[in-house]
């Protein structure tokens, strides 16, 4: 699965006018999670949620579903189903490439219903980068882009903040970078 996302890195690297390797170092040596979320079925699916509202703090979200189906996207102002395909499998972008990007990649913001009838099951696998790396978009995109949208933080920063002060929503890294802002009193 790491091998999958770092090939994926390289991908968005070159989709950026950056160097294919340049995301490579940070991620080496990361320490990457798999989550496997069962879904019971629900009487009331229109009452529950599975998994609420929420960006990926991570870097790079690579998610199996079963056939059951579940996961939302919310695109073009409402949310759309993202219906399961076997052998096929989704790929989001997290909060940290969309700093990592200078904000050119968004984040998706995503939900997982419930059924009525049957249970379900994902996997999702979360690229992150190695703790102490400094977190930043490269010279080049920033110059184009002419500002740099996010101070420069570590992954344990973001992890910290998502472990103990904050439940991960839309605006996660919006708020992170207020929080790191105030609390470190760090200039962009
Ligand atoms: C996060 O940011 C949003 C948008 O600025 C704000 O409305 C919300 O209250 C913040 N949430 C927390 C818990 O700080
Ligand atoms: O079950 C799904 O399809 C989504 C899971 C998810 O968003 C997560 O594990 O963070």
């Amino acid at each position: 699965m790491k091998e999958l996302g770092m090939k994926l890195l390289e991908l968005l690297a070159l989709s950026l006018g950056v160097d294919r390797l340049h995301y490579k170092e940070l991620f080496e040596d990361g320490c990457s999670v798999m989550r496997c979320n069962f879904y019971p079925s629900c009487q009331e699916p229109s009452l529950a949620l599975g998994t609420g509202p929420h960006c990926d703090p991570t870097s790079l979200t690579i998610l199996h579903q079963d056939q059951v189906g579940g996961l939302d996207v919310f695109a073009d102002n409402t949310w759309q189903t993202v219906p399961p395909r076997a052998r096929a499998l989704v790929v989001n972008i997290g909060d940290t490439f969309t700093a990592l990007s200078n904000g050119r990649y968004k984040s998706c913001l995503h939900r997982a219903v419930v059924n009525k009838y049957k249970e379900r099951r994902s996997l999702a696998f979360f690229l992150c980068p190695k703790e102490d790396k400094v977190v930043r978009a490269p010279e080049d995109i920033v110059r184009r882009d002419g500002t740099k949208q996010y101070p420069d933080f570590t992954w344990s920063n973001l992890l910290e903040f998502t472990q103990n002060y904050y439940r991960a929503d839309e605006a996660t890294l919006h708020n992170f970078t207020k929080w790191l802002l105030s609390s470190k009193q760090q200039t962009l």
